[in-house]
C-alpha cells in the first residue's frame, strides 16, 4: 500500500511507456486511478470519478459487475490458459455460439483475437485470402477512409485514416487507398443523429473503382460511426450507397464495430441500427466488457463456406497464441449474461433522445462549434485556440477530472459515450460538468 501511495507521486523516472500519451507531461502531473465500481473510478487519494467514456469506450456494462468478476476467477482457477491451435476448449465454443446468437442473421462464424488492432488485421487478412480461395488473387487492394481508425498494427494503420498515426512510420502495406472523411461541418454542422448532406461521398468509392480497376479491389473498411475521430455520423443514405457500390463489384465491405458494436447505438450492433449488413465485422472492446483483452471477427456464412472447399487441411494460416483464450472466453459469457439480463444491448435507444436533447443544449455555448450524437455517443467540437490545436479541448478534460468526471478528448473534440447502465442524472452530471468547465477556460 506505501509503496503504490509512493509510486503516485514520483513517476517521473517510471519505467512504463505510455500509449498515445504525452509521457513527460503526464509523469509530472498524473492522472491515476486505482479502483473502479458501475459507473465509477476512484483515484489514489480516494476521490470518486464519473466515467463518461466507459473507460476507452469500452466498459459498456459498467465496472467491476461482480457476475463477470466471478466468471473470470473461476476460470483462471480452473484452467487458466489451453492451446486453440489443432486444440479445442468448450468455453471457446460456447463462447462463439452466444455472440453468434446476437449477431445479425447470416453471420454464425467468429474468428478470435485480443484487440480491436487484431480484428481489423484479421478481417482484412481474411478478405485476402476469401478472394484468394475463390481464385481471385488479382484482388489485393484494401481501401479505408480518411479520418478512419482501425487500430496500430500495420494493416490497420494503413487502411486507417488518421495522419499522426501513420507519419514515423514508413510507407506501409502497399495497395492501400482512401476514400474521403464524411465530416462537412459547413452543411451538417449541429446535425441531430445522421446528417443530411453527404450520401455522395460514397461515390468516391466508385471513382477509386474506375481509377484501380474494380478487380483488383478485396475490401473496404470503415466505422459506421468513426469514434477515434471524433464521432462522425454516416450521412443520410451513405452507408446504403457504400453497400451498394462494393456489392456492384463484388468488394467485401468491412465494419470496423469496435466502439458501435454491443449495444452503444442502442442495438446490439451499429449495421442493425443503420440497416446496412456488411460482409464481416469487427469488434473488441464491448465484447468482454474490457474486463480482459479480446476481440472477435464476425464473419458472414458464405465466406466462411468458401474457405471450407477442397481438400480438407489448415484453412486459414493465421491465428494468435491467445485466441479464443479461455479466460477472456468466461468474461464474455459473463458479459452477454449481463447485457442480456439487463437489456443492455437496447438500452441507448430509450437513452438517446435525452442524451441528444442535453448534447444540443452546447449549441450556443462558449467555444463551441459543433454538436454529433449517435445513441451513446456524443461529441461536443471546440473551436481551437489560434495556433494551439487541441489545447483548449485537453484543459476541459482535465478540470473535469479535476470536478470528478471523466471525459475524453481527441483533438478539439469532447468526445463522450458513458456505461450503457448510466442513470439519466448521471447524463445530466456529465453535461453540467462539461459546461462549466467550458465556462472556466479561456
Ligand atoms: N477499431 C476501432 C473502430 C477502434 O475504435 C480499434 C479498432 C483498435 O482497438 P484496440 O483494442 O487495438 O485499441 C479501435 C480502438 C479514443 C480511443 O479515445 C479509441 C480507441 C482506442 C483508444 C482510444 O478515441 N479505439
Ligand atoms: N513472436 C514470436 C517469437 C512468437 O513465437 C510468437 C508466437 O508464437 C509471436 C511473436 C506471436 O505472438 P501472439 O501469438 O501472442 O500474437
Amino acid at each position: 500500500m506505501n509503496k503504490r501511495a509512493e509510486f503516485s507521486t514520483s513517476l517521473e523516472q517510471a519505467a512504463f511507456w505510455m500509449p498515445f500519451t504525452a509521457n513527460r507531461q503526464f509523469k509530472k502531473a498524473p492522472r491515476l486511478l486505482v479502483r473502479a465500481e458501475g459507473m465509477h473510478y476512484w483515484t489514489p487519494e480516494g476521490r470518486q470519478v464519473l466515467d463518461g467514456t466507459s473507460g476507452l469506450w469500452c466498459v459498456n456494462a459498467g465496472h467491476c459487475r461482480p457476475r463477470i468478476v466471478e466468471a473470470v476467477s473461476r476460470q483462471v482457477g480452473t484452467m487458466d490458459f489451453a492451446p486453440t491451435f489443432q486444440m479445442g476448449h468448450p468455453i471457446a465454443f460456447e463462447f462463439a455460439e452466444r455472440l453468434a446468437r446476437i449477431a445479425p442473421a447470416g453471420f454464425s462464424r467468429i474468428f478470435f483475437t485480443n484487440s480491436g488492432s487484431e480484428s481489423a488485421d484479421t478481417a482484412l487478412k481474411i478478405a485476402l485470402a476469401y478472394h484468394r480461395a475463390r481464385g481471385e488473387s488479382g484482388r489485393y487492394r484494401l481501401i479505408g477512409r480518411e479520418r478512419g481508425y482501425h487500430g496500430v498494427n500495420f494493416g490497420g494503420m494503413a487502411v486507417g485514416g488518421i495522419t499522426a498515426n501513420k507519419k514515423a512510420y514508413g510507407p506501409g502495406v502497399a495497395g492501400v487507398d482512401h476514400i474521403r472523411h464524411t465530416h462537412d461541418p459547413q452543411r451538417n454542422a449541429f446535425s441531430k443523429g445522421q446528417p443530411r448532406h453527404g450520401a455522395e461521398f460514397a461515390d468516391e468509392l466508385e471513382r477509386l473503382c474506375a481509377l484501380h480497376d474494380p478487380s483488383t479491389i478485396a475490401a473496404v473498411i470503415v466505422e459506421p460511426v468513426a469514434g477515434s475521430a471524433g464521432v462522425l455520423v454516416p450521412p443520410v443514405g451513405y452507408l446504403e450507397r457504400l453497400r451498394e457500390i462494393c456489392t456492384r463489384h463484388g468488394i467485401l465491405l468491412i465494419f470496423d464495430e469496435v466502439i458501435t458494436g454491443f449495444g452503444r447505438l442502442g442495438k446490439p450492433f451499429g449495421s442493425q441500427h443503420f440497416g446496412v449488413m456488411p460482409d464481416l465485422f469487427t469488434t473488441a472492446k464491448g465484447l468482454t466488457n474490457a474486463t480482459v483483452p479480446m476481440g472477435a471477427v464476425f464473419v458472414k456464412n458464405e465466406i466462411f463456406e468458401a474457405f471450407m472447399q477442397g481438400t480438407e487441411g489448415i484453412e486459414l494460416f493465421h491465428g494468435y497464441t491467445y485466441s479464443g483464450h479461455p479466460v477472456a472466453c468466461a468474461a464474455g459469457i459473463a458479459t452477454m449474461d449481463v447485457f442480456e439480463e439487463e437489456g443492455l444491448l437496447t438500452r441507448a435507444a430509450g437513452l438517446a433522445q435525452h442524451w441528444e436533447d442535453g448534447l444540443h443544449a452546447f449549441k450556443g455555448a462558449a467555444h463551441v462549434i459543433d454538436v454529433r450524437n449517435c445513441g451513446l455517443m456524443g461529441a461536443i467540437e471546440l473551436e481551437p485556440r489560434a495556433g494551439q490545436p487541441g489545447k483548449r479541448a485537453y484543459e476541459v478534460f482535465v478540470k473535469a477530472f479535476e470536478a470528478g468526471v471523466l471525459i475524453r478528448v481527441t483533438g478539439d473534440t469532447i468526445a463522450l459515450s458513458p456505461p450503457l447502465i448510466v442513470e439519466r442524472a448521471q447524463i445530466e452530471r456529465i453535461f453540467e460538468c462539461v459546461a462549466t468547465m467550458l465556462r472556466s477556460v479561456s
